[in-house]
């Protein structure tokens, strides 16, 4: 497995942003993007448990893929600033994931502005996800398959990418947008494709704003205990695209879990497997 650094950039016209990376589908980290944004300043542990404390939030461990009637769901709910005092004590795998935080608290939006360097803005579904130290995030791209630029405060969070075109090294699960190699530990025994893949790797650090293309797979780590927020953008490919990943997700995948359970988790594997082999009998 190669892992390349990725660029960093500041004061970077749209042009050249757009030129560059977006029409590139090139990852970069912006370090001024969010600059300027009362987020950066405002946002502490403290501050966030002080005003919203009280907010009963859905929690997920690391084993939320597994297969079965449980797939997907949140582990645990419990209120937001026990959940910040957690994640600041130490290790914990509890992760705040895909919750709109913003629903019940409409007014941090106006902590942060939508990037000027494109356009193309969701400005409805920002999220923001919260981690403790050692919490990770299985390889997988996102369903909606929109554009992220994810922003990370307080701390420092690694995350590692690959373009679309890995996908096969890289043991993706037919029907959905999970990938089976853990990266935190990688079995090259189990995935022995998994060694010619190429990536990237980055410590995203506060106030770092990460541009993830669409269509390409993350991993992340949290470090140290800390939480990012994300922005979305679409394009009418991507939204057509995720719309329909979004079909296949709930009909097929979640379907197929409901009525086979742990057989549907090995039928994936079985199918990946394949995948990987053909990919790697074509690669010198
Ligand atoms: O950092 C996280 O907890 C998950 C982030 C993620 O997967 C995303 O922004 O798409
Ligand atoms: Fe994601």
């Amino acid at each position: 497995m190669k892992l390349l650094p990725i660029e960093r950039v500041s004061g970077i016209s749209r042009r050249d942003f757009e030129e560059e990376y977006l029409k590139k589908n090139k990852p970069v980290v912006f370090t001024d993007l969010a600059q300027e944004w009362p987020a950066t300043e405002k946002w502490t542990f403290q501050w966030l448990k002080e005003n919203y404390g009280h907010l009963e939030v859905p929690l997920y461990d690391n084993e939320f893929r597994k297969p079965g009637k449980d797939y997907l769901t949140p582990k645990i709910k419990m209120p937001f600033g026990d959940y910040l005092d957690i994640i600041q004590e130490g290790p914990t795998e509890l992760r705040m994931f895909l919750y709109n935080i913003f629903k019940h608290a409409p007014e941090l939006t106006s902590d942060f502005s939508m990037p000027t360097v494109t356009d193309g803005w969701l400005k409805n579904i920002p999220m923001m996800f919260f981690g403790g130290q050692g919490a990770k995030v299985d390889l997988h791209y996102d369903l909606d398959c929109a554009s992220v630029f994810i922003t990370h405060f307080q701390t420092t969070k690694k995350v590692l990418l690959f373009g679309p075109d890995q996908s096969d090294y890289l043991y993706q699960h037919p029907f959905t947008v999970q990938s089976e190699v853990t990266l935190d530990a990688p079995d090259f025994k189990k995935h022995p494709a998994l060694e010619h893949a190429t990536g990237y790797d980055i410590d995203l650090a506060h106030g770092e704003t990460l541009f993830m293309p669409h269509l390409w797979w993350h991993y992340m780590y949290y470090t140290e205990g800390g939480f990012s927020l994300s922005l979305r953008r679409h394009s009418a490919y991507t939204f057509a695209r995720g719309s329909f990943n979004l079909a296949r997700h709930f009909v097929v995948d979640k379907g197929m879990n409901m009525v086979l359970g742990d057989r549907w988790g090995d039928i994936k594997a079985g199918m990946a497997k394949k995948r990987a082999s053909a990919a790697l009998a074509t690669t010198s």
